[in-house]
């Protein structure tokens, strides 16, 4: 097995291999001596050439980091008019292999465009460079009493850019919604240069197409988003959280029922994840401790939060009764302060992290109706099993270890993800087609929340139809002719 997977694909030759020239002028264009790493010192361009899962990596032998739209600007203006390939790239927490290059590409990336540049309290508009990490503006915003919309585990890496570029869910877009919807303008740097406004810093804009919308979840391949505003909620003055262990999908299905009836508008979060998730995170994460022994086969993470705690206290009081005298949960805790909520949050935050710890890691990321999330698991579990690629207890050698599944369940999203030792094109084969076939088969999406990249260009047609794609490819090739930007990603390889 394998430990990165290097992607065959064939090199674009119409894309210009670099020169001095060309380095002599990124030297020029780029005022900070810092924001340009070369061959000359390897170490440092590493962390841009590989992915944050250690699967893809690129040759690069350039990374830019602007410090400001025009440098931004006069790059891409360059790189158009010598056919030169670009990756833009924000914190690299991307988990579809998007954010690195797969040959030389340039790798252009915003962490020193950093700056908040207005907050107005009275809107909660907020707006920033696109290079700016998530907790950085959640702590900004905390400060003021206002929280961002929207909260991953990657947050002390991600960039609201890249967070952008991916239209990334997470774990408050059941509260609050995607960045569809809280996305209120942005600063699009094109591939020639230009820089474009898309709307403006209002809740209300009805003039012109609403092309934000496109460039959300764009994933780097129709420009370089330089700036964002975004529209950030109160903070809730009252946050309960709440962990539950649960004997059957049915059960947690019940409780997701029960809570959406008693909790409703103060329900902020509905997580889960299956045992060997929770197993994991305790061989992996130090210190720690499920809050209570029950041995279930799902735990669910509810939080809720409102404006009035004892209002809240009580809404929750009564959830917790019901789904307790009515069997549909076996054990649960109620978090009794800060430090025991975080210590939950904890929990379902750090399963991305353990399973990476497990070596290589197959990572799915799927809508299908909710009643049918966790039947994608053990379908898995059961078609692996059949060609000897996998036993629950482990005795499977040289092939998958786990196969476990987790997510967001208010959103109908499930994390499919397998472990083994690493990445092999075979263990790829038995595992993507059949999987692919069963979302399409189930009405869903092949991609929830983490995008398409590197990973699911192949697969693009299980969730997108012919003509989508060719409309798909056309504006592509009106926003970025010469396909500079992000090359071999996002669409099927032709
Ligand atoms: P990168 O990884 O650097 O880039 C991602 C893509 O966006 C690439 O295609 C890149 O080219 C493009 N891009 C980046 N910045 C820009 C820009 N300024 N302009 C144009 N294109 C750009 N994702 C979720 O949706 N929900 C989760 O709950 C979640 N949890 C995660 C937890 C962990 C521990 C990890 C490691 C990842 C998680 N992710 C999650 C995936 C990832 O964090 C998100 O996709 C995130 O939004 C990526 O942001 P980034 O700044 O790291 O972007
Ligand atoms: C999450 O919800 C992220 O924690 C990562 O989207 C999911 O690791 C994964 O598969
Ligand atoms: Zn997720």
């Amino acid at each position: 097995l394998t430990s990165a997977q290097y992607p065959t694909l064939r090199r674009n030759p119409d894309f210009k291999t670099l020169n001095d020239n060309d380095v002599a002028f990124f030297k020029s264009a780029i005022k900070s001596p810092a924001g340009v790493i070369t061959a000359d010192t390897p170490d440092e361009l590493e962390p841009f050439n590989q992915d944050w899962m250690r699967r893809f990596k690129g040759q690069s032998t350039l990374v830019l980091r602007p410090s400001s739209t025009s440098e931004v600007s006069a790059v891409l203006k360059y790189c158009n008019d010598n056919n030169i390939a670009v990756v833009p790239q924000g914190g690299n927490t991307g988990l579809v292999g998007g954010s690195v290059p797969v040959h030389d590409e340039v790798v252009l990336s915003l962490q020193n465009m950093n700056q908040i540049r207005e907050f107005d309290p009275v809107s909660g508009i907020l707006t920033c460079d696109a290079g700016c990490v998530l907790e950085v503006l959640d702590n900004h915003l905390a400060q003021k009493g206002f929280i961002m919309p929207l909260d991953l585990g990657a947050k002390g890496s991600c960039q609201i850019g890249g967070n952008v570029a991916t239209n990334a869910g997470g774990l408050r877009l059941l509260r609050y919604g995607s960045l569809h919807g809280t996305v209120l303008s942005m600063e699009v740097v094109m591939a020639d240069g230009r820089i474009v406004e898309c709307g403006k810093p209002l809740r209300k804009d009805n003039t012109g197409f609403d092309l934000k919308q496109l460039f959300i979840g764009s994933e780097g391949t129709l420009g370089v988003i330089t700036s964002v505003s975004i529209l950030t909620p109160r903070r809730s003055r009252a946050v309960n959280v709440a962990m539950l262990g649960v004997s059957s999908f049915d059960h947690l299905m019940e409780v997701f029922k029960q809570a959406k009836m008693d909790l409703n508008e103060i329900l902020s979060a509905f997580e889960f994840f299956d045992r060997t998730c929770l197993n994991l995170v305790k061989r992996h994460i130090p210190n720690v401790r499920a809050p209570f022994d029950a041995d279930t086969r799902f735990y669910v993470l509810i939080e809720t939060s409102g404006s009035n705690k004892d209002h809240d206290d009580d809404k929750l009081s009564t959830f917790l009764e019901h789904v307790m005298t009515e069997g549909m949960v076996e054990d649960g805790a109620l978090a009794q302060d800060a430090t025991q909520a975080a210590g939950m949050w904890n929990i379902r935050e750090t399963i991305t992290e353990s399973l990476a710890k497990e070596g290589g890691n197959y990572k799915y990321d799927l809508s299908v109706p909710v009643a049918q999330l966790y039947d994608v698991v053990e379908e898995m579990q059961k078609q692996l099993a059949e060609r000897g690629l996998y036993a629950a207890d482990g005795s499977a050698t040289g092939a998958v270890k786990h196969v476990v599944g987790f997510g967001h369940m208010g959103d109908g999203n499930l994390h499919l993800n397998l472990t083994s030792t690493g990445w092999t094109t075979e263990l790829t084969q038995a595992i993507e087609p059949p999987l692919y076939k069963s979302i399409q088969r189930r009405g869903g999406s092949i991609s929830a929340e983490h995008g398409v990249g590197l990973m699911k260009a192949p697969y693009l047609s299980y969730s997108k139809s012919a003509d989508f794609i060719d409309l798909m490819k056309s504006m592509k090739k009106l926003f970025d002719p010469k396909g500079i930007l992000n090359p071999y990603k996002y669409f099927p390889p032709s």
